[in-house]
């Protein structure tokens, strides 16, 4: 099933000629309503009449993350306050958080986007949704819950946290899907698990995992511990919220509802458009928005985009797994490091769980890389010489994958704090030096 096929089936050339004619309309709404907006053109020397078609936009100058924290809270709004019904935010990592104004038209175009990745995991109106991502500022909760509503189905509103309960009303409401981070459905998969309940008195069969980047290998692990089929959901604050992207039932790849959200790769270091199919940086325009449309935006997420044609029939253009933020990368003693590529080794072997730590220092100038990971309950032991293997065949494989070798320090079962949200794997002392 599809939710709007005439959208997302549509030709290339139809597809462009959407998007062109909404560039032009969104280039002249900010031109227009939006301060800084017009300033940025006016220095870049162009005016909305030199935007005929989508070709146009690399004349066009980038938005950052940086603008939205300078124009905090609300200076990047291209409508007036009496029209923006909803707003969420994005804590970043330091200092005020992001936030995200929408008016009523931006809220139905998200809970559109929202419906065409449900359908597309198979689900509909007989089906319940329990979505696990947090409600409040954050768009997981409440974009995932418009999404629900929108085609029809049954949403259980859980937010994020109380296990127990999650896995009692999951039962009994009989969900057929899970909205939640891969990081906090492992945690829901441990706590299943331990429960003593039979997977059979679950209905339980789609996880809706994403907010955070995910390995195919985590998707295996889930997959196999929750005994369903996971499918990736992308999105972000600053665009909108989850349903910027979805995968169909080919799993080849994201793709982007790229009538409403205009994706480009650029090369993060120049900002030139890299040859088509090459990894670079993500970036999107918002055709549609009316509250806080964006430019441009630099989202830092490193993929690359496919434009053959998926076998599910959807023409809409795919993206690759995100590899991490660029801001997510971490550089030990030279070599770039993603800790994607950590839970990667550690879903593919079968002595530890996919929970870990890492932790980067400078000592006497040089950088310190130290991985605490998890062994599995069968695995684990008293007898030194049996850890000490396995923190060495770890040690090896992770230094295989990643380039440089990290200390590993192995720890119990259940030691390393589970996530209810986003993970939060790395703790790199260097940046308090
Ligand atoms: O995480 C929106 C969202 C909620 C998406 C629920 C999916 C499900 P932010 O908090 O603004 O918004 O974080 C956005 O999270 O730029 C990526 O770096 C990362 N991210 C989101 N989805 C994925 C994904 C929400 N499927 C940032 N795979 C983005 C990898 C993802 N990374």
């Amino acid at each position: 099933m599809i939710w709007n096929e005439s959208v997302e089936c549509m030709s290339r050339e139809e597809m462009r000629k959407v998007q062109s004619i909404r560039l032009k309309r969104v280039v002249e709404r900010v031109y227009h309503n939006c301060e800084p907006y017009r300033k940025r053109m006016q220095e870049a020397g162009v005016t909305p009449d030199d935007i005929q078609s989508i070709d146009d936009i690399v004349k066009l100058p980038f938005t950052s993350k940086k603008d939205l924290r300078d124009y905090y809270p609300f200076g990047l709004l291209s409508a007036p306050m009496s029209e923006i019904v909803r707003v969420h935010a994005s804590s970043g990592t330091t200092g005020k958080p992001i936030v995200v104004g929408y008016t009523r038209a931006d809220l139905a175009m998200w809970a559109e986007a929202g419906a065409r990745c449900l359908t597309a995991y198979g689900l509909g109106k007989n089906d319940v949704v329990q979505v696990s991502y947090g409600y409040g500022l954050f768009t997981g909760g409440l974009g995932a819950h418009a999404a629900v509503e929108n085609i029809g189905g049954t949403v259980i509103p859980m937010s994020s946290g109380n296990t127990e309960k999650q896995i009692m009303l999951m039962k009994d409401l009989g969900a057929k899907a899970l909205a939640a981070t891969p990081s906090y459905a492992l945690y829901l998969a441990e706590a299943l698990a331990n429960s003593g309940i039979p997977r059979d008195e679950f209905q339980l069969k789609v996880g809706i995992f994403g907010a955070e980047p995910w390995t195919e290998a985590m998707r295996k692990d889930l997959e196999a511990k929750l005994g369903i089929k996971a499918y990736d959901i992308y999105g972000l604050t600053e665009i909108s919220g989850p349903g910027v992207g979805f995968e169909c039932e080919c799993q080849n790849g994201t793709h982007l509802n790229e009538d409403l959200f205009y994706p480009e790769i650029i090369n993060p270091e120049t900002g030139e458009p890299v040859e088509p199919g090459k990894e670079g940086e993500l970036v999107f325009t918002t055709l549609t928005k009316e509250g806080m449309p964006l430019i441009r935006f630099r989202t830092r997420d490193l993929t690359k985009l496919i434009y053959e044609k998926c076998s599910c029939g959807r023409t809409l253009v795919r993206m690759g797994r995100i590899l991490g933020r660029s801001d997510d990368m971490l550089i030990i003693r030279g070599v770039n490091v993603f800790p994607s590529q950590v839970e990667a080794v550690l879903c593919e072997q079968e002595e530890f769980e996919p929970h870990f730590f890492i932790t980067v220092d400078r000592v006497n100038n040089t950088d310190t890389f130290e991985i605490q990971v998890e062994v599995k309950e069968a695995y684990y032991s008293d007898e030194i010489s049996k850890m000490l293997n396995l923190q060495k065949k770890l040690a090896h494989k992770i230094q295989s994958v990643v380039g440089i070798q990290p200390a590993i320090k192995l720890v119990e079962p259940r030691s390393i704090e589970r996530s209810q949200g986003k993970a939060k794997r790395v703790l790199d002392k260097r940046k308090f030096q």
